[in-house]
C-alpha cells in the first residue's frame, strides 16, 4: 500500500499548526508510546514557540480512542490531534467525532486496519513509503525523521534510540545507533538492553501500570531530561536497581519453571511490576528460535507476552487465535512481538490453545 503523500501532508500537518490551535496528544504508554510523544511535543513547541495544551495515555484495559478521550478533547476545544503507536483506524467513529473538530495525524507503525485518509486525517505508518519492516520502524523514530525535517530534533535522538531498542526495532538502524551510543558516551553491550539506554527502556516499560498515576509523571520527567544520565538522577532513577533484579529474578526463574512444549517456553508469573514485557524480550533475545511466551498472573486481568525472535511464527496471530471468544479479552501487536490481555477464568482455556496450535 504505497502513498508517498503522507509524507509531505504529515509534514504540512505539524509546520502549520499555530499559536491559537489547540493539540491534543494521545499516546500509548510503552517507551515508544511516551518517547514519541515527548518528541512530537518538543518539536511543536520548538515551531511555534508554545507547549501543546491536552496530553492523554491510553488506557491499558481499552486499547485505543475511548469515550472519556473524546470528552476530554471536546471540553478542550482542541483543534489538533496526534494520535501515537497505535492504530487509531480500528476505532472509525471515534475518528469521524473528533474529525467534526480536529484535524488528525496518526503516526505509528502497527497493522493498517482500513486505508483511512481524509481531508481531516492522515495516517502517516511506515507501510505507506517504505519497505522496512514495520515493527523494526518504531513510532518514536517515524517521528524523529520527520520532525526532523521541519527543525532541529538532534537533542532527542536519544529518546528514539531508547524506543528503538525498547521495540527490538534495532536492525534497520544499527550504524545509526552506534553514533548515539559514541554521541553520549554509552558503553556498547552485546545486548542493547544491557545498555543504559536498554536500562531506561527497561524502568519505563516496568512502570507502565505500576501505578497508573506515574505515566503523566514520568512523561513530565522525560520532557524535562537533556540527556540519558539525567533519568538516573530523576524520581525514574530510583527504579532502576529494583527493576533491574525483578528482571534478573525472572530470567533466573525462567530456566527452571518455564513449561516447554518443543520450540514453545511458556512461563507464568507474579510481579507488582508489569516486567513480564521486558522479560519476554530479554528472554527472546536469548532463544531467537524458540516461541516465548511469558504470562503474568498479578491481576485479575491475565497480561500476556509473546515472543518469536525469528518470526517463524506470528505471534500476534497465535495470540490473537487463543482468546478468540473469549469476553474483555484483547490481543494483537507484530509478528515477533505481541501481547494480549483477558480475565484469569479463561487462563487454562488459553494456554489449551497455544500448545495446540504449536504442534
Ligand atoms: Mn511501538
Amino acid at each position: 500500500m504505497i502513498n508517498i503523500q503522507v509524507i509531505q501532508r504529515a509534514q504540512d500537518f505539524l509546520k502549520t499548526i499555530s499559536r491559537n490551535d489547540r493539540v491534543a496528544i494521545i499516546h500509548d504508554t510503552d517507551p515508544d508510546g511516551v518517547f514519541s510523544a515527548v518528541i512530537i511535543a518538543k518539536c511543536i513547541e520548538k515551531l511555534r514557540g508554545k507547549r501543546i495544551e491536552l496530553h492523554i495515555p491510553l488506557e491499558k484495559e481499552q486499547y485505543g480512542i475511548t469515550e472519556r478521550m473524546i470528552k476530554q478533547i471536546q471540553k478542550h476545544k482542541i483543534t489538533k490531534l496526534i494520535a501515537l503507536d497505535f492504530s487509531a483506524e480500528q476505532n472509525l467513529p471515534a475518528l469521524k467525532t473528533i474529525e467534526k473538530q480536529a484535524d488528525i495525524l496518526v503516526i505509528d507503525h502497527h497493522k493498517i486496519y482500513t486505508d483511512y485518509q481524509t481531508k481531516k486525517t492522515i495516517l502517516y505508518k511506515p507501510q505507506y513509503f517504505t519497505k522496512i519492516e514495520p515493527s523494526t520502524y518504531c513510532t518514536a523514530k517515524l517521528a524523529y525523521d520527520l520532525t526532523g525535517r521541519l527543525t532541529n530534533v538532534s537533542d532527542l535522538d536519544w529518546m528514539a534510540a531508547t524506543a528503538c531498542i525498547a521495540d527490538i526495532a534495532t536492525a534497520p538502524w544499527k550504524d545509526w545507533l552506534s553514533k548515539i551510543f559514541q554521541k553520549y558516551n554509552i558503553k556498547k553491550e552485546k545486548e542493547f538492553f544491557k545498555t543504559k539506554l536498554g536500562k531506561i527502556a527497561a524502568i519505563i516499560c516496568s512502570l507502565e501500570v505500576y501505578d497508573v498515576r506515574l505515566i503523566p509523571e514520568y512523561y513530565k520527567t522525560i520532557y524535562k531530561t537533556k540527556k540519558p544520565d539525567d533519568i538516573f538522577k530523576s524520581k525514574l532513577g530510583k527504579y532502576n536497581k529494583i527493576i533491574d533484579n525483578e528482571l534478573n529474578k525472572h530470567i533466573r526463574l525462567f530456566k527452571t519453571k518455564a513449561k516447554k512444549h518443543g520450540e514453545l517456553y511458556i512461563y507464568e508469573m507474579s510481579s507488582k511490576y508489569r516486567i513480564h514485557s521486558p522479560v519476554s524480550t530479554l528472554l527472546a533475545l536469548k532463544n531467537p528460535h524458540k516461541t516465548i511466551i511469558i504470562i503474568n498472573k498479578t491481576n485479575k486481568l491475565i497480561a500476556v507476552s509473546a515472543r518469536r525472535e525469528d518470526s517463524k511464527i506470528a505471534v500476534n496471530k497465535l495470540l490473537e487465535n487463543a482468546i478468540k471468544g473469549f469476553k474483555n479479552a484483547n490481543a494483537g501487536g507484530h509478528t515477533p512481538a505481541a501481547g494480549a490481555g483477558f480475565p484469569k477464568k479463561y487462563l487454562k482455556k488459553f494456554k489449551q490453545r497455544i500448545i495446540k496450535a504449536s504442534y
